[in-house]
């Protein structure tokens, strides 16, 4: 009778077990909270996309990359002031979650770099994206496009100025 129950209890989590993996195998250690892009002017080849990772697991995590049905490439950035220019760079080794804690990519700050767009993110419209974690594996989310004015609920905006020579009053910036 012991064996037969602990036999049911097998098979019951065997079964579940698919349920459990549905939204890509990092689902339940990491969630992609509220992800949005900015809309990009047309023929924009640049654009970003932004969210906040929250780490639940009790060791920390690494976003490592990112790939999107919508552009040529994806990369992890951040955005930096030095001396006095705004640069983005590729972040170096994926970007940190901390256990238990949570990272907020947006505008001027973090952000997934969308390059060689395919076609320009409209608003209204959405785009799915995978992303890519050291441990957790990958996630799968779509990103509604918001307006092009769009700051997500706060930091800096200017990220549509992208584009070498269309700075909009950002300084000039370098992409590294
Ligand atoms: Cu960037």
């Amino acid at each position: 009778m012991r064996i037969l129950s602990k036999l049911v209890f097998i098979a019951a989590l065997i079964a579940a077990a698919p349920v459990a993996f549905a939204q890509g195998t990092g689902a339940g250690k990491i969630t992609v909270e509220q992800p949005w892009a900015r809309a990009t002017p047309a023929g924009a080849m640049t654009g970003a996309a932004y969210m906040t990772l929250a780490n639940k697991a009790k060791t920390a995590d690494r976003l490592t990359g990112a790939s999107s049905d919508v552009a040529a490439k994806v990369q992890i950035h951040e955005m930096k002031v030095v001396n006095g220019v705004m640069q983005m760079r590729e972040v170096a080794g994926g970007l940190a979650i901390p256990a238990g804690g949570s990272v907020t990519l947006k505008p001027g700050s973090y952000h997934v770099m969308l390059m060689g767009l395919k076609k320009p993110l409209v608003a209204g419209q959405s785009f799915p994206l995978t992303l890519t974690f050291a441990k957790a594996g990958t996630i799968s989310v779509t990103v509604p496009v918001q307006a092009m004015g769009a700051t997500g609920g706060g930091g800096m905006s200017g990220m549509g100025g992208m584009q070498p020579g269309k700075s909009g009053g950002m300084g000039k910036m370098e992409m590294k």
